[in-house]
């Protein structure tokens, strides 16, 4: 997009975070996907939108379990100097207060995949927490997990770290309070994203201080690139799932016979055309309204 006139403070794979004043920032969503960790070269119109509108939402359904770092996200709201830019912050920006983040990845995994089966796979457990025998790529957890994790670097993944890990780094009290919001925020969105048939398999939040010392939920929260969704009738352990926004992109990746190296090919029309209603069906499906509402209201 035309460069803000702000200060770039944090650049994300698909995301840019900018500093509007000392007590605030913008968090700008845009259009590009990726797969296989690499960002391909085709964007999926309005995916940005889609997930800052899922966010806010999601917000909104937390509100009694954590607060959160949104101010607005209606860009007749935002300061003089991006009035300039509102059609194309429209949707897909978030005016937030500016936290003092805490350096953990705050995971919570109710489902086994991803960096979670890897760890069972080698150890029995993840992030040393013991998990039953017999788990496979798939299986539900007898309870959600709370696997911690440290930031890498943009291209690199996030280390799972073990509990005591976490004490360590921010103390004991903290690192209580980090497991007990990321998994009351895991189970309020899984058991109300389960009720509109899709399974939450994990999420990762990102939570900070505020000036009066209150713990905040910042970035975004339960979109389907923080989070695994899974379409909940497809479901079948033993297997990798099929994401519900992202099969049409992998399905057609895999089938092109591209090695997983940067750059990616373009994606043809017609993948791009049913991702996109994908991210809209994941919208209206979990906030129960339309996606164009969302639009106008923003
Ligand atoms: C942050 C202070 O979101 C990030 O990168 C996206 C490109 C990671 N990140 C978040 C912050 C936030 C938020 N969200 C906040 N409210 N206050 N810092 C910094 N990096």
């Amino acid at each position: 997009m035309t460069d803000l006139p702000l200060r770039l403070i944090a650049k994300g794979k698909v995301r840019e975070l900018y500093e509007v004043d000392d007590e605030h920032l913008l968090l700008v969503a845009s259009d590009r996907l990726s797969a296989y960790d690499i960002v391909l070269p085709t964007g999926v119109p309005d995916k940005g939108a889609v997930l800052t509108g899922l966010s806010v939402w999601w917000f909104e359904q937390l509100a009694d379990v954590v607060p959160n770092h949104l101010v607005t996200a209606r860009t007749a709201e935002f300061p003089a100097v991006l009035q300039p830019f509102a059609a194309e912050l429209r949707g897909r920006s978030m005016l937030c207060r500016r936290l003092e983040m805490v350096p953990v990845e705050c995971v919570a995994r109710g489902y086994l995949t991803g960096s979670g089966l890897q760890d069972y796979r080698q150890t029995g457990g993840i992030c040393g927490e013991q998990l039953p025998p017999g788990l496979e790529d798939g299986s539900r957890l007898p309870a959600a997990v709370f696997t911690p994790a440290t930031k890498a670097a943009v291209g690199d993944h996030d280390e799972n770290v073990s509990y005591d890990a976490v004490v360590q780094a921010v103390g004991a009290e903290l690192a209580a309070e980090l497991r007990r919001l990321t998994l009351a925020v895991y189970d309020r969105g899984a058991s109300l994203a389960a009720d509109r048939g899709i399974l939450l398999a994990d999420t990762k939040l990102e939570l900070g201080h505020d000036r009066s010392g209150a713990l905040v939920l910042g970035d975004e929260v339960l979109t389907p690139d923080s989070s695994r969704f899974w379409p909940a009738d497809g479901w079948q352990p033993g297997r990798a799932q099929p994401s519900y926004d992202k099969q049409y992109v992998r399905d057609w990746l895999d089938a092109s016979g591209w090695d997983r190296t940067a750059p990616g090919p373009e994606l043809p029309e017609d993948v791009v055309e049913r991702t996109r209603a994908k991210y809209v069906e994941a919208y209206e499906r979990l906030t129960g309204s339309s996606f164009d509402s969302w639009l106008r209201e923003s």
